[in-house]
């Protein structure tokens, strides 16, 4: 099927997306491969959560992502992957050794006794070998969760263990610019704390050695050697589960969010093709690490049902420098390039001597993703990387709606800095006040929900639907509630201001403040602590913790070392992405007299506000307040 090519194409596709949601996207499954045809394209309740799409549908999304290509892309590229190390070689995947490596790790994974429905938990680096598994898994019919390299063992034992899973994939180290991370012996304490886990495959990345399980531990290329390359795909219900991913939320404990086949498959694929406008010969780069949720949609779902080239890189923007992604846009002349507005103000602030270098001349499109980008990154990126030619599209989304929602679609919405700007057909986004009422009209703030179902939206979260009730559809009844505030300009464009739950955005990465809380309060001599987000030049949001800590440990531990310590617990329970910026030993929380915290003090004097704290009358003590003042100024 075309793509939206204009303006009018667009206007079109919307209005039908809404006057007759199934027709929509019936036509758009018809595109893909299904064993079975669906009976019926959605069936759904807000009220008590529950929703269904293309039910009765039988499909593998595998072989719509590479089985469906073998007859006219079968030697074109689909992964083309670049090393950490730039004297390290390329490794290239056409579609048929794509195609080939997944039936065949399909058959390894069976032969190591995982069938539909069991969980696969994979702690990995960023080599083809993680995509691969990760299709493999589908292929099966196994449910995948991947878990992101940076966490810690005690974090990888927390998802471990929520999943129930029995097989967990790893390589012995992962290379992640000037350092390597040991993610096999992590495993090893992770799979230990967690339980239930039976093999551990792992992939030899280097070639240093690391303690081995007799029994437990198989290499990833002696198993392949045991088992034979063809692998008939399972044959799944729309329905039946695809991932879990793990994100934070509110509470302290991450959330599992389940997706499913058919609905996220029609979804990816149609964002994917129509916000990039990705053409059949363009060579496609996002940058995103597969264990987040734009990995998985956009590095690789989407493109591979569409058939798309797709860089993928196992390092960082700043190694060897910081010229590393724009060498690699000049040599493989990518076309579109997708990554994270932390990764655009950090090489921002090291100056343009690393752009000028290469010709970036082939890019066509480029793409922001995971946090709001600010106006200075996204003029940067438009002139200095885009020459001023190249569309930003600024795509807001989350990992529970699975696809993009509100964005530019390449060259055909007009952008504007800062704004991720309209609804992709099928998207009806509304604004709510605290009581729930939409709020209509043009130049308005307010909550920001979606109204009707799209098909790539949460099922479930794992184990717990009541929590996903809770978290997504209770807030306001009878929309999903996003978790972000959101402004509607006179224009009508949407401009996505941050979240107003307890959760934070560092680096694009989402922390719950509950989830850093706890972590600190583990450390032993803590009595209790508060954590919030302050403004970061480069992360967007830095971590503030404010703790209070007993006075017998006050006695014997200096300021210094308490501090350090709270940091490395805080590494050692959730992983370094989580390590408190600042930390702030105080003597007590501002609490009102029914004993909550007033996060709002502590927000303003993390952001190095010292007056204007409005009402404080109703805090239980509010010389608190003046002391924490001090603290803090002294701290500067
Ligand atoms: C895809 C992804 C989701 C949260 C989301 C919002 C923030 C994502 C954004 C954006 C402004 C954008 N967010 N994209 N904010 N503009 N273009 O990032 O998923 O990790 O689940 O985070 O990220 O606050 O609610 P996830």
């Amino acid at each position: 099927m075309s793509r939206i090519k204009n303006l009018e194409d667009y206007a079109v596709d919307y209005r039908k997306s809404v006057m007759d949601p199934e027709a929509f996207w019936a036509a758009q499954a018809e595109r893909f491969v299904w064993r079975k045809r669906w009976e019926e394209v959605l069936n759904y309740d807000f009220l008590d959560y529950q929703v269904e799409w293309f039910k009765g549908g039988q499909l593998n999304i595998t072989e719509n992502c590479l089985d469906r290509h073998l007859l006219h892309r079968s030697d074109k590229t689909a992964i083309h992957w670049v090393a950490n190390d730039p004297r390290d070689e390329d490794r290239v995947y056409t579609y048929k050794q794509l195609h080939q490596a997944v039936c065949q790790f399909s058959n390894v994974l069976k032969n190591n006794g995982v069938q539909k429905g069991d969980r696969v938990c994979l702690y990995m680096p960023m080599v083809p070998e993680l995509a691969i598994a990760v299709l493999a898994c589908a292929r099966i019919g196994a449910i995948h969760s991947v878990i992101f390299g940076g966490f810690s063992a005690q974090a990888l034992a927390d998802r471990i263990a929520d999943a129930g899973a029995k097989v967990l994939l790893t390589a012995n180290f992962g290379p992640r610019g000037n350092k390597v991370i040991p993610l096999k012996s992590i495993a090893d304490e992770a799979v230990e704390k967690a339980g239930g886990v039976e093999k551990v495959i792992v992939y030899q990345r280097t070639t240093e050695e690391v303690n081995w399980v007799q029994g437990r531990d198989l290499w990833w290329h002696e198993e392949l050697e045991k088992v034979e390359v063809a692998c008939e795909a399972e044959i799944m219900d729309a329905e039946d589960p695809l991932f879990i991913l793990y994100t934070s939320g509110s509470t302290g404990k991450p959330k599992g969010v389940m997706h499913t086949t058919g609905g996220y498959m029609v979804y990816t694929a149609y964002t994917f093709r129509n916000v990039f406008q990705y053409e059949e010969n363009d060579v496609y780069w996002c940058t995103a690490d597969i264990g987040w949720i734009t990995g998985h949609s956009y590095i690789v779902y989407g493109p591979l049902l569409e058939g798309a080239t797709s860089v993928m890189f196992e390092g960082i923007p700043t190694y060897p420098d910081a010229g590393r992604f724009w060498r690699i846009v000049d040599r493989l002349k990518v076309n579109i390039f997708y990554t994270a507005p932390t990764a655009i103000r950090a090489l921002m602030a090291q100056g343009l001597e690393y752009v000028e270098l290469y010709k970036l001349d082939s890019l066509k499109v480029l793409g922001t993703v995971g946090e709001p980008i600010n106006r200075e990154a996204w003029e940067w990126y438009h002139l200095h990387i885009g020459k001023g030619r190249c569309p930003i599209v600024d795509t807001w989304w989350q990992t529970e709606t699975g696809g993009i929602m509100i964005s530019p679609i390449a060259g055909v919405l007009p952008t504007k800095p800062t704004y991720a700007t309209l609804p992709l057909p099928g998207i009806q986004p509304v604004l709510v006040d605290a009581e729930g009422n939409e709020i209509e009209g043009k130049g308005v703030e307010g909550n920001l929900c979606i109204k009707y179902p799209w098909p790539s939206m949460i099922r479930t979260t794992w184990g717990d639907h009541e929590r996903c009730k809770n978290t997504y559809f209770s807030t306001f009844k009878g929309y999903y509630f996003t978790g972000d505030g959101c402004r509607r300009d006179e224009d009508g464009y949407y401009r996505i201001l941050g979240r107003v739950d307890d959760v934070m955005n560092v680096s694009g990465h989402r922390l719950g403040t509950a989830e850093v809380e706890n972590a600190i309060n583990m450390y032993q001599g803590v009595v209790e602590s508060a954590v919030v987000g302050y403004p970061h030049e480069i992360k967007g949001q830095g971590i503030y913790a404010y703790v209070v800590c007993d006075s017998s440990k006050l006695e014997v531990s200096t300021i210094s070392d308490l501090k350090t310590e709270i940091m490395a617990t805080v590494v050692e329970k959730i992983g370094k992405i989580a390590r408190p910026d600042k930390v702030q030993i105080v003597r007590g929380l501002p609490k009102t007299r029914s004993g909550k915290i007033m996060r709002r003090i502590l927000r303003k004097i993390a952001e190095g506000q010292m007056d204007n704290f409005g009402d404080i009358s109703t805090l239980l003590d509010p010389s608190i307040v003046e002391s924490i003042k001090e603290g803090a100024q002294k701290d500067e």
